[in-house]
C-alpha cells in the first residue's frame, strides 16, 4: 500500500548510511527528500510540515546514543514521529457499560460503508462478540438488500425491518429492540451516503446519533479519493463529531497519504483499514506497525497475526517438518493451495514482510482463484503414488493426468514446475536455517506455494 513511499524513505536512508559521520548538511538534504515523498505520498501539506520540523528537532538537539549509529538514530527518530502522525497506540472500539453498544457508519456515497459494516460485524463476531446489523439507507433501493446479502454470507443476524419501517430513526430504533431481545451486544449501523455533504444527510445523521446514542460514529473515508477523503472526514468530525475512520481500498493504488493525515487533521484515529471487497479484508489498524511498514522493515506482527488467524497451527508444523524432511509431496503442495485460499491473497501477505532475500523477487508474485482449482483438479488426477513421489510421472502418466483434469499437458508440466520450487524455496525460507525460521524462532509459515513465474 506504501510501495513508492517506503521505496523513496529506504533510498533517503540508503544515502544517509553511505555519508559516514551525519553532519548538519546532509541530515537537511535528507529531510528534505523526506518532505517531498510525503508530500508526493500525498500527505496533507500540514501534515508534513509538522512532521519534518518535529524531526528536525529531535535530530538535532538529540542526546548521543551510543547504541545506535547517527543514521539509525534518525531513522528511530522518523519512525517514531510517524508513529506518533499515525495515532501512537492502537485505537481500540469503544463499548457502552450497558449493551447494546450501538456503532454508526458513515460517508460519502460509495465509499464503503456497507461493506465495511458487514467486514466488521464479521471481525466483531471472530473478537467474541454478538453483532447485529442494520441498514438504514432507504433512499437507495438495494441499498438493505445488499446488507442483507452480505448478512446471509457471513451468517450473521441483521434486523431487515418490516414494510411499515420506511424511515431510518423506525428502523434503528426496531432494530435495538431487536438487539436487546435477542441479546446482542453491538448494533451496527449502516447509514445511507451522498454524494456530498449536504444538510439533510446531517440532519438525519444528527437525529440518528441523538437516537441511538452511538459508542462509535466511524467515518469510512474511500483511500482512492486521496486528500478529499481527509476533507470529508474533517467536515463530517466537525459537524457530527467522529470516534475514528475506517479507511477502504487501501489494496488500491492509493498513495496512502490519507492514511498519514486522518489522525493529524482531524484529531480522531484510523481505526481499520479496508484491503479488498471480501469479507476478510479489513484490518484493524496498528501506528507502529503501519509505520515500519512504510519504512521497509516489515511488520512481522500482522503477518504473524493473519497466519495465526487462518491457519490450523498444528498442521502448519506439520507442513514445516516436512518440507525439512523433504516429504513435502503433491498432496502437500495441493492442500497448501487450498490453505492459501483462506489466507487471501498472496500479495497481501508478501507486502507485509520485508522485501529481502528470497522474497524479494516474489513481490509481483500473484495465485489467481482459478489457477488454485486447477491445480486441486490436477493433483486430484493423480494416483496415489504419483502424488508420493512426482519423480515416476513421466510423459504417459502426464498425459493421462491431463486428460483426467480436463487440463493440458503443459498445465501438468507447469504444476510440476511450480511444485519443485515451492519446494526448493520453501526449504529456504521456512527451514531451520532459513530466512523466516531464523527469524521467528517458532513461528511457522503455512505455505506459500506455486506462483506464475
Ligand atoms: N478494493 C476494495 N473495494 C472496496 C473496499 N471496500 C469497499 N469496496 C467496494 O467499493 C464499492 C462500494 O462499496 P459499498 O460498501 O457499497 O459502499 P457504500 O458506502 O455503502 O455505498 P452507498 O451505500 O452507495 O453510499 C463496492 O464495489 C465494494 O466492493 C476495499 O477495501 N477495497
Ligand atoms: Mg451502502
Amino acid at each position: 500500500m506504501f510501495d513508492t513511499l517506503s521505496d523513496k524513505l529506504q533510498r533517503v536512508f540508503k544515502n544517509l548510511r553511505g555519508e559516514g559521520k551525519l553532519s548538519e548538511a546532509n541530515m537537511e538534504a535528507a529531510l528534505r527528500e523526506i518532505r517531498v515523498a510525503l508530500l508526493e505520498a500525498d500527505v496533507h501539506f500540514r501534515v508534513v510540515k509538522q512532521f519534518i520540523e518535529a524531526v528536525k528537532e529531535k535530530a538535532m538537539g538529540q542526546e548521543v546514543l551510543t547504541a545506535l549509529s547517527p543514521t539509525q538514530q534518525v531513522i528511530k527518530i522518523v519512525r517514531d514521529e510517524m508513529v506518533k502522525m499515525l495515532g501512537q497506540h492502537q485505537a481500540r472500539l469503544r463499548t457502552a457499560t450497558e449493551p447494546p453498544s450501538v456503532f454508526l457508519i458513515v460517508g460519502l456515497q460509495g465509499s464503503g460503508k456497507t461493506t465495511s459494516t458487514a467486514k466488521l460485524a464479521r471481525y466483531l463476531a471472530k473478537e467474541k462478540h454478538a453483532p447485529i446489523m442494520v441498514s438504514v439507507d432507504v433512499y437507495r433501493p438495494a441499498a438493505r438488500k445488499q446488507l442483507s446479502i452480505l448478512a446471509k454470507d457471513l451468517k450473521l443476524p441483521i434486523y431487515e425491518g418490516t414494510p411499515e419501517e420506511a424511515k431510518p430513526l423506525d428502523l434503528a430504533r426496531s432494530a435495538r429492540k431487536e438487539a436487546v431481545q435477542t441479546g446482542r451486544d453491538i448494533l451496527l449501523v449502516d447509514t445511507a451516503g451522498r454524494l456530498h455533504i449536504d444538510d439533510e444527510l446531517m440532519t438525519e445523521l444528527s437525529s440518528l446519533k441523538e437516537l441511538l446514542n452511538p459508542t462509535e460514529i466511524l467515518f469510512v473515508a474511500d483511500a482512492m479519493t486521496g486528500q478529499d477523503a481527509v476533507k470529508s472526514a474533517d467536515e463530517f468530525h466537525k459537524r457530527l463529531g467522529i470516534t475514528g475512520a475506517i479507511l477502504t481500498k487501501m489494496d488500491g493504488d492509493a498513495r496512502g497519504g490519507a492514511a498519514l493525515s486522518i489522525r493529524s487533521v482531524t484529531g480522531q484515529p484510523l481505526k481499520f483499514v479496508g484491503m479488498g471487497e471480501k469479507p476478510d479484508a479489513l484490518e484493524a489498524f496498528h501506528p507502529d506497525r503501519v509505520a515500519q511498514r512504510i519504512l521497509g522493515m516489515g511488520d512481522m506482527l500482522s503477518l504473524i497475526e493473519k497466519v495465526e488467524q487462518s491457519i490450523d497451527q498444528k498442521s502448519a508444523e506439520e507442513m514445516q517438518r516436512k518440507l525439512i524432511e523433504d516429504e513435502f509431496t503433491l498432496a502437500d503442495f495441493r492442500d497448501q493451495m487450498k490453505q492459501l485460499r483462506k489466507l487471501g491473497s498472496l500479495e497481501s501477505i508478501l507486502g507485509m514482510m520485508p522485501q529481502v532475500g528470497p522474497l524479494k523477487d516474489l513481490k509481483n508474485a500473484k495465485v489467481e482463484e482459478s489457477e488454485i482449482t486447477k491445480i486441486v483438479a490436477i493433483v486430484d488426477s493423480m494416483t496415489a503414488r504419483e502424488r508420493a513421489n512426482h519423480m515416476i510421472i513421466n510423459g504417459a502418466r502426464r498425459r493421462r493426468i491431463a486428460k483426467g483434469s480436463g487440463t493440458s499437458v503443459q498445465d501438468v508440466n507447469n504444476l510440476l514446475k511450480q511444485y519443485a520450487q515451492t519446494r526448493k524455496m520453501m526449504k529456504s525460507i521456512t527451514g531451520a536455517g532459513g530466512f523466516l525460521g531464523k527469524r521467528l524462532g517458532k513461528f511457522k509459515l503455512p505455505g506459500m506455494p506455486g506462483f506464475g513465474q
